[in-house]
This record gives structure tokens, sequence and C-alpha cells, in this order.
């Protein structure tokens, strides 16, 4: 599947996960709405230390996604792995893709509806899938993955049932748990939840959804999140000096 000897994007991004306690990911939605932003955005998370980038969106109001994509990662060093918001966010210029199941959610359309979709289509563009438990919680708003994939959240306070799901999401396979908040919440994924989490799972926890200070990143990546993943700070405009520092944070190694 991947050509010669070369590692393959997961074994890229845990070899940075061991080497410097946490990955740090920048998240681009390669959506119209940011479509004068991206590259300065880009160039913005080029020079800020972080470790790869993650593109997707809930909604893509036109049909550039590919374009977009193949723009950025002309323009960057870093690994691109898309995190889909449905089975026609697919790109063989990526490194890799998400392979999403929503299993905080009974909605049988991204449990596998979209998996069989998108399958044969990965499969033609020799694109590493992968796997990922994608765990909805309650953030405080209502989130476009809420909305969108027209599922409830899991409700922060309920520690047992994340928990159950959790495991349930390693026992299938999966070969990272994603703790999602939505995009912009309120409050991100608790830090007690991700530390209840991290005593009990093998595989390694994705945090994002609301992470927006450094204060955050610490006790997230203290309490054993492996991976924080940011966008909505990035399309705020923020100084180099205020990324760097976020990012610095992830790094506790
Ligand atoms: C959303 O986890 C991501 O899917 C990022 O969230 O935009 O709040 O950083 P933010």
């Amino acid at each position: 599947m991947f050509k010669g000897f070369q590692l393959s994007t997961f074994s890229k991004l845990e070899k940075i996960r061991v080497t410097r306690g946490a990955v740090a990911i920048a998240l681009l939605d390669p959506d119209l709405k940011n479509d004068k932003g991206l590259i300065n955005m880009l160039q913005l998370v080029n020079e800020s230390d972080f470790d790869a980038i993650f593109i997707g969106g809930s909604l893509i109001s036109d049909n550039e996604f590919e374009s977009r994509l193949e723009e950025v990662v002309k323009n960057t060093e870093l690994p691109v792995i898309i995190f889909p918001g449905s089975s026609n966010q697919l790109s063989q210029h990526a490194d890799a893709v998400l392979f999403l199941s929503l299993i905080s959610g009974r909605n049988p359309q991204y449990l596998i509806g979209e998996h069989v979709k998108s399958a044969p289509i990965i499969r033609n563009m020799k694109l590493e899938a992968i796997p990922t438990a994608y765990i909805l919680l309650d953030g405080g708003v209502r989130s476009s993955v809420e909305v969108m994939s027209n599922t409830s959240p899991i409700p922060m306070n309920k520690h047992d049932i994340i928990m159950a799901h959790a495991l349930a999401g390693e026992y299938l396979g999966n070969k990272f748990v994603f703790l999602e908040a939505g995009s912009g919440a309120e409050n991100h994924a608790a830090s007690e939840v991700v530390s209840i989490l991290s005593e009990q799972l093998q595989i390694p926890i994705i945090v994002g959804g609301g992470v927006n200070t450094p204060k955050s990143v610490k006790s997230l990546v203290k309490s054993g999140a492996g991976y924080i993943v940011t966008g909505t700070k990035i399309e705020q405009n923020p100084s180099l000096d205020e990324l760097l520092e976020f990012t610095n944070a992830v790094h506790q190694i």
C-alpha cells in the first residue's frame, strides 16, 4: 500500500507524540468563507511549530475542497491529514484521512454509510485511512457536528458513558479516540475526562473543540491528551508569539 519503506503517516504522528510529549495539530477549514485567508493562515501555521495539519469542515459551500487542499499541500512541509465532514472530502494529494466513526451517535450514516461510499475511493487514491473513534461531547453550545450529523453529544459529566464509548472505540480497532466538543465550544473536553480515559485506554487521545489557551493545553496534555487540535484560534488572526506559546504548551518534552 505505501511506497517503499516509508513510515505511515500514523507512525510519523506517533513518533512525534513520543518524542515531543504531545502533537500540535492545526485545523484548517477549506470552506468558501476562508478562501482568501487560507494561505495566510497556513503561513502562520508553518511558522508556529505545529506538527501536522488537519483539513476539513462540517460543510463546504462550494466545490473547491480539492483545489484548496492542493494549495495547502504545495505550501507546507507538514503532513496534511483530511478530517472529513463527509465522504465528499477526499483527495489523493493528502497524506492520510481520518476514517471517522461518530460512535457517540446512533446515526447509521456516520457509523457505516459514509464509510461504504468512501472506501473504494480511498482505495483508488491509495490514501492512508486512519480509523478513528469520534466522540462528540457537550461543549456548552450546539455544534455544527451535532446539527450536520443529526446526533446528540454526550454530557460532559457522564464519565461512565464516555468511558464505555471510548473503550468500544478501542475494541472496534480504532487507532485514535477523538474527543470533540465542537468547533468554537464554550468548554473543551474536561481534563478530568481525559485523565480517566487515558488511564484505561491503550490508544492515543485526540482533543479538539474550544481548546484555545496554553493553560487549557497544559492541563489536557498533563491529563493524557496525546494530540491537541485547534482551529478557531488560527482563524482569529493571532500573533505569531501567541501561537508559539500555544504549541510550546503542547510540547511538554
Ligand atoms: C473542531 O476540534 C476542532 O472540529 C477544532 O475546534 O475550532 O474550537 O479549535 P476549534
